[in-house]
């Protein structure tokens, strides 16, 4: 039996939480082509019943921190850093290697590391030969391996790779348990995911979501939640002209809720202003930050 923990790092937007999500089946993480997207460190478990148990990290992406929540965010690249086994540092594959070098020489790890060349599928010609050609024989890993993470390409092939490194030992979580995270932290995330999927420009990066009801009843999941802004003005922009956006993101947030729960749904959605929430330790520890 082997297992340990596989965490996942690399610059904003390079696609960690797609392939969290490719290799566990299951959407766990949010995505959206924003960066920042990812704000905490997501476990999620890869079981084979006496053979393996994979506990996968993602993480959010490495940046300089500007608020107290990009410190948090920060804090939990370092955490993750720590108790790794094995490193996967993802390259988009049309990023600029040299500052990607500088990034994963960085890491200083002490673990070994794959080096995951992803979004392949956008490649030009020859793009991923250079890449191929830069990266191997760099020191903080032991092999490359080309996937596109959106189209689940060559993902068995990172999977054999991992394993091979994986030290032997026993599960650490139970091997029916996919996450060690509740169903009401995913279920904040979805929602915060619509609205960075809806919102363009800054409105993502001033909101956080808090769930404040999950009962089960019946027949339907009762759900109430608060989208917190920071300013008037951005709460008339999340609810829109006669509640059109706000239930646009209450629709969609819906429909993966039910898909993720498995069950149906009543959704409540709240917008209400926290000036600076962003800043305020009390208030990001309230919005599980
Ligand atoms: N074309 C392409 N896009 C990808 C791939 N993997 C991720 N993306 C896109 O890149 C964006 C950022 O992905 P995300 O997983 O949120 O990146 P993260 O910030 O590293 O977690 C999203 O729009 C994804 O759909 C890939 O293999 N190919
Ligand atoms: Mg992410």
């Amino acid at each position: 039996m082997k297992s340990g923990f596989v965490n996942i790092f690399g610059k904003p937007n390079a696609g960690k939480s797609t392939l969290l999500n490719a290799l566990l089946d299951e959407k766990l993480a949010i995505v959206s082509s924003k960066v920042q997207t990812t704000r905490h460190r997501i476990k999620g478990f890869l079981s084979k019943p006496n053979e393996y148990q994979i506990v996968f990290s993602d993480t959010p992406g490495i940046i300089e921190s500007k608020y107290k929540l990009h410190e948090k965010m920060m804090a939990a690249v370092k955490s993750a850093l720590e108790d790794a086994d094995i490193a996967l540092l993802i390259a988009d594959v049309n990023d600029d290697f040299d500052e990607l070098d500088k990034m994963f020489s960085s890491l200083k790890l002490s673990v070994p590391a794959l080096l995951i060349l992803n979004k392949i599928d956008e490649a030009h010609n020859g793009r991923i030969a250079e890449a191929a050609t830069f990266f191997e024989g760099k020191s903080y890993a032991k092999k490359l391996i080309k996937v596109s993470a959106l189209h689940k390409h060559h993902l068995p092939k990172l999977l054999n790779a991992i394993i091979e490194l994986l030290p032997e030992g026993v599960p650490f979580y139970n091997e029916d348990d996919l996450s060690d995270l509740p169903t009401k932290f995913f279920v904040g995330e979805l929602i915060r995911e619509k609205v960075y999927q809806l919102f363009a420009d800054e409105i993502p990066y001033h909101v956080a979501v808090m769930v404040n009801e999950f009962k089960e009843k019946e027949t339907l999941v009762k759900i109430q939640a608060d989208i917190i802004v920071q300013r008037e003005t951005q709460k008339a922009i999340v609810i829109g002209k006669d509640g059109s956006m706000i239930k646009q993101v209450g629709m969609l947030a819906r429909k993966d809720i039910e898909a993720f729960i498995s069950q149906k749904v009543f959704l409540e959605l709240f917008v209400k202003v926290k000036p600076k929430w962003r800043d305020n330790e009390l208030q990001l520890k309230e919005y599980g930050y």
